[in-house]
């Protein structure tokens, strides 16, 4: 008997196979789930298909999360193809380029209002459509970063999104625990991702997690993998509106100089 065996889980935001939710699917996948994806552009079809195809899911469509009409018929396709709903994924974020650098001061009204929409937002419409699905109860998952707490250089509007995006798991969960429906987000350490490639000094700041990180370690979409099928299986049933921080232990450090930089001698 596996962890997620027989239940249907809804993932958005697998771009190609480095995105963590293409961690994500392949552990839920390992642990007997049912999977169907939906991805933001017709570009990505070409990466997304064959991914989706190989753990045999039945949907696969085109969605972007700002379109209300696009997500209406993603999730009445999901109703017609497995009818009930267990498990959502979320693991969707945008902010302009420009905006993940120089200074947040600068940032302006209209990026502001697209970078909320698209990565705070978001979550609260696929709840909205997901909760009727849900209708034995469901486990809702999203993915955050430590920069919606504290401040980490260049990330910007998108860390004032997190803070949103982490308020909302919080108000999400209370709503939807009365109907037996969880609401939870994991805070990872930097991945080489898609969304994490251009970021300028990203690969310093992986060798930098390493040197700080209690583990000593980076995170990869595996890990991030493992602790979401614990948080949407029955493993975490009384665990909802939290933050569960896959990241070597990073957030609870105070000063994050090096360890081996205080010791040499
Ligand atoms: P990724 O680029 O693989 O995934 C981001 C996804 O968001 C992509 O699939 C993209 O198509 C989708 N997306 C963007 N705009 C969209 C829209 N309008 N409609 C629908 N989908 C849209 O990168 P990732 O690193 O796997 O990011 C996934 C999540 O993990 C994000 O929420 C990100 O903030 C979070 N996260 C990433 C890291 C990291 O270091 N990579 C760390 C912590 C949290
Ligand atoms: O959430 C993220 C990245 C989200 C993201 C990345 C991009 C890059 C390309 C959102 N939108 C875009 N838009 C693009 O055009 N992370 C947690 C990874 C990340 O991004 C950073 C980080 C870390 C970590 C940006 C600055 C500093 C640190």
């Amino acid at each position: 008997m596996t962890l997620l065996e027989g239940k249907n889980a809804l993932i958005f935001g697998v771009a190609n196979k480095n995105s963590i939710a293409w961690g994500i699917a392949q552990a839920m996948h390992a642990q007997g789930a049912n999977l169907a994806f939906s991805y933001a552009i017709p570009q990505l079809e070409k990466r997304v298909r064959p991914l989706a195809e190989s753990v045999g899911a039945k949907l696969i469509e085109e969605c972007d999360v700002t379109d209300d009409a696009a997500l209406d018929r993603v999730f009445d396709r999901f109703k017609e193809l497995h009818g009930q709903l267990d498990i959502l994924v979320h693991a969707v974020a945008y902010a302009d380029r420009e905006d993940l650098m120089g200074r947040y001061v600068d940032t302006k009204r209209e990026n502001f209002a697209r970078t909320l929409e698209i990565s705070a937002y978001s979550l609260v419409a696929v709840a909205q459509r997901a909760e009727p699905l849900m209708s034995s109860g469901g486990a809702i998952m999203t993915m955050t970063y430590h920069g919606g707490v504290a401040v980490m250089p260049h990330y910007n509007v998108m860390g004032v999104a997190k803070a949103a995006l982490d308020a909302s798991v919080r108000y999400l969960a209370h709503d939807l625990g009365p109907k037996g429906i969880r609401v939870n987000a994991i805070s990872a350490g930097p991945i080489k991702t898609l969304a994490a490639s251009g970021i300028s000094g990203f690969r310093r700041m992986l060798s930098y997690h390493e040197k700080v990180a209690p583990l000593r370690t980076v995170v990869t979409q595996e890990d991030v993998g493992h602790t979401a099928v614990w948080l949407c299986s029955d493993w975490s049933k009384h665990v909802t509106g939290e933050i569960v921080y896959v990241d070597a232990g990073w957030n609870i450090m105070g000063m994050t100089v090096p360890f081996d930089d205080l010791t040499e001698q």
